[in-house]
């Protein structure tokens, strides 16, 4: 009864390796630079860290293990709701030793309560069922782990202690691949971690359309900016004839093969109509995404930037489209709304409060999402005009 089952194990070791990749990321930094605000559309690394923890410690120790916060009503400073990003920079939230020692703390009292619960995979509470509430806190670590990588593209000299080689050959193919039209499923299948979001699954009718086969790429962005006068993405500088990228403090000149990064939405759908051709629907991406494959596709945060544009080509989806997973975060035509039937779970802040026309979706992660948070149905959300994450896009048009 009381030695730690395998799953428990597993869980454990699952928890650990997540705070392992969060603590790589801030090793090259001082305290004053985690306590900086950089920008006010993001947090300051210090109020992450924290968040991170105080999350984990919500739903893992005081909800599913019944014990007080260990910091009393601290955890109000830490709700994403209540304290935009701009505010974050001022508040009186952990930092320096305190915020490191509350971090291993909630961690020690997580694994107390792992211990004693019982998980099943058809256990009564459903934050158990299927280890639901653990699922979500690995994920909210993970997302907040590319939350603070677009911080880190603002830290002049940023040294990661850990990186690889992009992997995935470039190879080539036609410009547009097609996907029949007819009933495509969509979402999340009932069971399996998912978001809220991504369910009920269900039918959508789609008229056939072709998609790129390849996120666009710098090369055919330069021509667009250069034509119609547009703005360059974000972290580009001109650079005599040529333009840098400037991320991280460093100016290395634009690759022209590799997929366009860090533009907005508004931008994307500009480059869409000037091409002739229009962002696809949040369906349409998901329908070309079957068959796509997120162990051969650039995530994960270890390669630091994109695979050239048609790498990944031994790994297409079904319908030949490659890098539907990975590399950049793909905007879609779609406002982020519900889909029929949906139900909050575990909570309506997670997804039901950003639903509407203000928020659009994106899809398939970048070079700086974990793998584990990505699936075709994984749904992401930004403002239109935001260009701070890692977003991308490819084109697509109705079948003539
Ligand atoms: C899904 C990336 C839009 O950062 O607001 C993190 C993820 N939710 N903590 C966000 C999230 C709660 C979310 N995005
Ligand atoms: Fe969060």
């Amino acid at each position: 009864m009381t030695s730690v089952s395998r799953p428990k194990a597993a869980i454990a070791d699952r928890l650990a390796e997540a705070r392992e990749r969060t603590l790589a990321l801030i090793e090259p930094l001082d305290d004053e630079q985690l306590n900086r605000v950089y920008s006010p559309i993001l947090s300051p690394l210090a109020w992450d860290l924290g968040h991170i923890a105080n999350f984990e410690e919500l739903w893992l120790v005081q909800t599913i293990g019944d014990r007080d916060p260990l910091h009393g009503d601290l955890g109000r400073f830490y709700d994403a709701i209540e304290n935009p990003r701009k505010t974050r920079g001022e508040l009186p939230i952990l930092r320096d030793a305190e915020l490191r020692a509350y971090l291993s703390d909630v961690r020690e009292r997580t694994l107390e309560v792992l211990d004693e619960v019982e998980i099943e995979a058809d256990a009564e509470d459903p934050l158990l069922r299927e280890a639901f509430v653990y699922e979500l806190l690995l994920a909210h670590e993970h997302q907040h782990n590319e939350t603070m990588l677009q911080l880190l593209q603002m830290v002049d000299g940023y040294e990661p202690v850990r990186s690889e080689p992009v992997p995935g050959a470039a190879g080539t193919g036609p410009e547009m691949v097609a996907v029949d039209g007819g009933e495509h499923i969509v979402g999340a299948p009932g069971k399996g971690f998912a978001y809220d979001n991504e369910r009920p699954r269900h039918a959508v009718e789609l008229g056939p359309f072709e998609i790129d086969r390849a996120p666009v790429t710098n090369g055919a962005y330069i021509q667009f900016i250069e034509e119609t006068g547009a703005e360059p993405p974000m972290y580009w500088e001109r650079d005599g004839e040529g333009w840098v990228r400037t991320a991280m403090g460093r100016r290395e000149p634009v690759d022209p093969a590799h997929p366009v990064i860090h533009v907005s939405w508004h931008e994307a759908d500009a480059f869409a109509r000037w091409a002739g051709k229009r962002l696809p629907t949040e369906h349409e991406w998901e329908a070309a995404c079957a068959g796509a494959d997120r162990e051969r596709a650039n995530l994960d945060q270890l390669s630091f930037g994109t695979a050239p544009a048609g790498a990944h080509a031994d790994a297409p989806a079904s319908c030949g489209a490659v890098q539907m997973l990975g590399d950049v975060w793909e905007w879609t035509s779609s406002d982020f709304l519900a889909y029929p039937g949906f139900a909050p779970f575990p909570y309506p802040e997670y997804s039901q409060v950003f639903f509407g026309d203000t928020y659009k979706v994106l899809r398939g992660g970048a070079w700086a999402t974990r793998t584990n948070t990505i699936r075709p149905s994984f749904r992401n959300w930004d403002l239109p005009q935001r260009r701070q994450i890692f977003a991308g896009f490819r084109c697509a048009r109705d079948a003539g």
